[in-house]
């Protein structure tokens, strides 16, 4: 394989999130969204001869553009209130309990609750995605690593690539979920937009359907979300949302597009499901965020379909016949042994060094 030329964007503050756990159906199990996935992608990107760039930090100004302030209020300042009342003697992790939910209130106005263990399930969304000592610092490198990619593509490379982590296309503006925190995807998008950029697609083929990236710009025109996962009408998370026909709302009508595919699909329906995405985004975009998670692979242990490393690699080939820059920024994939590989065959495919 030739050279990888390309920009990939690092900070060492992406570490810093260490969730240890997730709370699946009350059980306690081992979490998988570990910080060995950025290293493990760093020596993968640096041994295919790409150059490391480091993130920019950069002023909270797309984060307010992306997330409501009580999110990023909370995000920032949580876990201090959780060590601070006692709560880490017995629950190390930020862990909600309750849920402000219609549910529960049933459209009675949803008030701030005193006690820090009731606001942990304020923002939070399910019970997986805890909250530790250097969760806010990571998933703001990440958001800043996404944005300074974005801006490279402004300046003119032809794509660029974050090593986001914690991953971000489950975090919606006012929620996060899924082990995401903050949306980078959509931090990168409203980067390009910033720079002058007057049409984004994002292209995201993590096999989980980004809710948060979707409800963020469901009633954009200018921003179009696009995605390929498994289906989560047979039973995958996230569950409520990702089905064929959320097309958009309002001025944003038409500008979304689902393809949700079966438990156990493989290359040939996976670039089946690409190549819509691709022909749906045609000449309606002037630059791709692509939301790049690698779980959809056959040995991924968090998503039944079996995309093999040819499958990612005609992947990123399908999202450079766009013919556009393209920022591609880290979502999920578990798997260790096979991370690098994947997402190096992707990006080989988007920079036509296959
Ligand atoms: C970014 C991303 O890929 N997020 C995926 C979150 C989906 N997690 C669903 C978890 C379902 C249960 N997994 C059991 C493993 C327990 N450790
Ligand atoms: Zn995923």
């Amino acid at each position: 394989m030739a050279k990888l030329d390309l920009p990939v964007v690092w900070s060492d503050d992406v570490l810093r999130h260490v969730p240890d756990a997730e709370i699946w159906i009350g059980v306690r199990t081992p979490g998988t969204e570990l910080p060995e996935r950025a290293t493990v992608l760093r020596s993968a990107l640096v041994r295919a001869g790409a150059r490391l760039v480091e993130a920019r930090p950069l002023g909270d100004e797309l984060l307010a553009q992306a997330h409501t302030p009580e999110l990023l209020a909370h995000l920032e300042g949580v876990y201090g209130q959780w060590a601070d009342g006692g709560y880490v003697e017995y629950q190390d992790r930020v862990v909600p309990y309750v849920f402000p939910t219609p549910a529960m209130l049933e459209g009675l106005p949803v008030r701030r609750p005193t006690a820090t263990h009731a606001r942990a399930g304020q923002f939070c969304y399910d019970t997986m995605t805890l909250v530790g000592p250097g969760t806010w610092p990571a998933a703001r490198a990440a958001a800043h690593a996404a944005a300074t990619a974005a801006d490279l593509v402004a300046a003119g490379e032809r794509a660029a690539y974050a090593i986001c982590r914690p991953p971000g296309h489950h975090a919606t503006r006012s929620g996060f979920g899924g082990s995401c925190y903050l949306n980078n995807a959509a931090v990168a998008v409203l980067a390009l937009r910033r720079a002058g950029v007057a049409r984004v697609a994002v292209v995201d083929v993590d096999a989980h359907h980004g809710n948060g990236t979707q409800s963020i710009f469901y009633d954009r025109a200018d921003v179009l979300y696009t995605s390929v996962h498994v289906d989560p009408g047979e039973g995958w998370f996230p569950h409520y949302a990702g089905f064929a026909d959320e097309a958009g709302a309002g001025a944003g009508e038409g500008a979304n597009l689902n393809v949700p595919l079966a438990p156990g699909t493989g290359d040939e329906g996976w670039l089946a499901g690409v190549r819509r995405l691709v022909e749906f985004v045609g000449d309606r975009a002037d630059a791709v965020v692509l939301s790049l998670g690698v779980d959809a692979a056959k040995d991924d242990p968090e998503s039944p379909l079996q995309v093999t490393e040819d499958g990612y690699g005609r992947t990123g080939e399908l999202v450079r016949e766009l013919g556009l820059p393209v920022v591609a920024v880290h979502e999920g994939g578990y798997h260790l042994p096979t991370l690098g590989p994947l997402t190096v065959a992707t990006l080989a495919g988007v920079t036509g060094t296959r």
